[in-house]
C-alpha cells in the first residue's frame, strides 16, 4: 500500500518535510478535523475557523498538485475525534505500508505520535520540521554550551546562518540590534493604516457555519472573520504590511492606542504559525525594503529579530524545558483568572480594550499582550497555568510551543529566569507613557493608592514586596528594590493594603471557559 502522510492543522506548507520526498502516486495525505484538538483547550471560535478553513483550502491545493487527500471533516459520522483514532483507521482503510509525519508543534501531540510506534503495525517516521531556521538538535547544543541562555546571542547566530542583514561576517550598519531607536509612544504621526482583510469565500462561510453551530459557547466572535486562509492571501497580507506599515513598525512597536487594534504590526502570525507563509522568505522581503531605501534599518532589523531571533529562541526553549515548563511556578502564583479576562467588563480601560479586540478578532498585538495582560497577571499573581490556558484559547496564532514560553517565561517569570533576565513588571506610569488608555480610564494613573488609584501602581510595589525573597538578588531589580527600601513603613503598608483591597474585588471566572 501507499505511505500515509498525516498533515496537521499547523502544517499547511507545500514545502513540508513529510511531503517533500513523496511522489503523489504512492502517497495518501490524511487531514483530520477532530474534536479533541478543538477541546484540549476550548479555542476562540475564530481560531478554530481559521484552522479548519485553511486546512480545507490546503487540501484543495494538494489535490491540484496531484495528491490523494483523505480529508475527515468534523461532522463525518465515523470521525473518532482524535488524531490517533483517525490515523489508525486510515492505515487500515488504505492498507498503508507506513506513516510519515513532520514533527508536531506541541509536546502533547509528540507524545501521541510516539505512542503510534507501539499501537500501529506499520513503521512511523517522524521528520524534523524544516520550516524553522534552527533545527532542535542545534538549539540543544547551543543551550548546553552556556550557563545562561539569552536571545541576543542566539539571534546573532541565526543572522550569520541565514545571511540576513549581513555584510560578509559583519552585521549591516555595524550593529546587531537597533532597538534603542524603537519604542516611541503614540503621537500625532501615529495613524496606522488598515491591515488586509479577506472576505470569506464559500469554503470559509461553510466553516463559519460549522463553528457557530458546534462551538456556540466557546470564547469570541466570528462576525469580523477576515484572516488570510491561503498562502496567496498570506503573501498579499504581508505585502500590504511591507508597503504600508513596516517603515514605522519599529517606532511604534511598543505603543498602544485605544481602538487601533493592529497598530503598525505585521499581523501575520496566525498565517505564519499554521504554515501559510515562510519565515525566512518574509525576512528576505523585509530586508529588500531596507536595501532599496523604503524602510529604515531599525524597523527592518526589529522585525527580523522577532522572526529569526525571538520566535526560534522560544521554540528551542519550549522543547528544551517541556514538560516541566507547563508546571513551572517560580513565584508560587495561584490566583485564579478574574472573570473580566473573559468578559472585558472592568473599569480598567487598558484591559477592557485588550479583551475587546481579542474577543472580536482572536488577536491583540505584542505589547497589549505583554504590557497589559501579561503584566497584570504577573503583578496580581495569577496562576501561570490559568494564564497560559487563556493565551492558548484566545489568540489565533497561539500554539503551545510559542505561547507557553512567552507566557510562563517572558511574562510571568514562572521559569525562574531561564528565558528572560528579569520579570517584566511595570506600573501605571509606563502604560501611560506607551498608550493613550489612561486618559479615558475611570482610574487615575497619577494616584498611587486608594480606591480610584490605577491598580497597577499599588500592585507593582506589592508584587516586589511579596516576592522579595526570590527577586531582591536580581541585579536588574536593584533600583526598584532600593526605592522600596527607602520608603517608610507607613507608605509601604499603604501600597500593600491598597493592593490587597483591589485583589479582594477580583471575581474568579464563573465558568470553565478554557477547559470543559
Ligand atoms: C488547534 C487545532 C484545532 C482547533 N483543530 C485541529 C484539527 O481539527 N485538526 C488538526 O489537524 N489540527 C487542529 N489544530 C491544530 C493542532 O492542534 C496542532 O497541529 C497541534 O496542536 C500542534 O502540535
Ligand atoms: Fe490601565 Fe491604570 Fe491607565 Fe487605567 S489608569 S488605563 S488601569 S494603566
Amino acid at each position: 500500500g501507499p505511505v500515509l502522510v498525516p498533515v496537521l492543522g499547523d502544517q499547511l506548507s507545500h514545502g513540508l518535510s513529510s511531503l517533500a520526498d513523496r511522489s503523489p502516486a504512492d502517497t495518501v495525505v490524511l487531514m483530520m478535523e477532530v474534536w479533541d484538538e478543538t477541546q484540549y483547550v476550548r479555542h476562540h471560535k475564530a481560531k478554530i475557523a481559521l484552522i479548519f478553513s485553511a486546512m480545507r483550502h490546503f487540501a484543495e491545493e494538494l489535490r491540484e498538485r496531484g495528491f490523494t487527500v483523505d480529508y475527515i471533516t468534523l461532522d463525518d459520522p465515523a470521525n473518532s475525534g482524535s488524531f490517533t483514532g483517525e490515523v489508525s483507521a486510515a492505515v487500515a482503510r488504505h492498507k498503508a505500508r507506513g506513516v510519515q509525519i513532520s514533527e508536531p508543534g506541541e509536546w502533547r501531540v509528540r507524545q501521541m505520535i510516539d505512542a503510534w510506534r507501539e499501537s500501529l503495525d506499520v513503521r512511523v517516521r517522524v521528520l524534523p520540521d524544516t520550516r524553522f531556521v534552527c533545527p532542535l538538535p542545534d538549539f540543544f547544543e547551543w543551550a548546553a554550551g552556556r550557563k545562561q541562555w539569552r536571545m541576543e546571542y542566539f539571534y546573532r547566530d541565526m543572522r550569520r546562518k541565514t545571511g540576513l542583514l549581513m555584510d560578509g561576517d559583519k552585521p549591516v550598519g555595524g550593529k546587531w540590534n537597533f532597538d534603542a531607536d524603537n519604542r516611541g509612544g503614540p503621537d500625532a504621526d501615529c495613524r496606522p493604516p488598515a491591515v488586509a482583510q479577506f472576505k470569506p469565500d464559500a469554503i470559509t462561510r461553510e466553516v463559519l457555519d460549522l463553528v457557530a453551530a458546534r462551538f456556540p459557547d466557546h470564547f469570541g466572535s466570528l462576525e469580523d472573520f477576515a484572516w488570510p486562509v491561503t498562502a496567496a492571501q498570506a503573501a498579499q497580507a504581508f505585502d500590504r504590511f511591507l508597503k504600508t506599515r513596516l517603515p514605522l513598525f519599529g517606532r511604534y512597536q511598543d505603543a498602544m492606542m485605544a481602538g487601533a487594534d493592529t497598530m503598525y504590526h505585521a499581523v501575520i502570525s496566525p498565517a505564519l504559525n499554521i504554515g501559510l507563509i515562510d519565515p525566512v522568505e518574509m525576512c528576505r522581503l523585509a530586508e529588500t525594503e531596507w536595501r532599496e531605501g523604503r524602510a529604515p534599518i531599525e524597523a527592518v532589523e526589529g522585525f527580523i529579530r522577532q522572526v529569526i531571533g525571538w520566535r526560534e529562541y522560544v521554540r528551542g526553549i519550549y522543547w528544551l524545558t517541556m514538560p516541566d515548563l507547563a508546571q513551572a511556578n517560580e513565584l508560587d502564583a495561584t490566583r485564579p483568572l478574574p472573570e473580566f479576562w473573559w468578559t472585558g467588563e472592568t473599569q480598567m480601560a487598558c484591559i477592557a480594550d485588550c479583551v475587546r479586540t481579542t474577543r472580536k478578532t482572536a488577536y491583540a498585538h505584542h505589547i497589549q499582550r505583554l504590557m497589559v495582560m501579561g503584566n497584570f497577571a504577573l503583578l496580581a499573581g495569577l496562576s501561570p497555568q490559568d494564564v497560559a490556558d487563556w493565551f492558548l484559547v484566545v489568540y489565533a496564532d497561539a500554539f503551545e510551543w510559542v505561547e507557553l514560553p512567552n507566557v510562563a517565561g517572558m511574562a510571568l517569570f514562572a521559569d525562574g529566569g531561564k528565558l528572560a533576565s528579569k520579570p517584566y513588571a511595570a506600573s501605571g506610569a509606563y502604560i501611560d507613557r506607551m498608550s493613550n488608555y489612561c486618559g479615558q480610564c475611570a482610574y487615575d494613573v497619577k494616584k498611587k493608592v486608594g480606591k480610584n488609584a490605577c491598580p497597577f501602581n499599588a500592585l507593582y510595589w506589592d508584587f516586589l514586596a511579596r516576592n522579595e525573597d526570590k527577586l531582591a538578588g536580581n541585579p536588574r531589580l536593584a533600583n526598584p528594590y532600593a526605592t522600596w527600601r527607602r520608603m517608610n513603613a507607613d507608605k509601604q503598608a499603604e501600597y500593600c493594603d491598597s493592593a490587597a483591597a483591589f485583589l479582594q474585588t477580583l471575581q474568579p471566572a464563573r465558568k470553565g471557559w478554557a477547559r470543559g
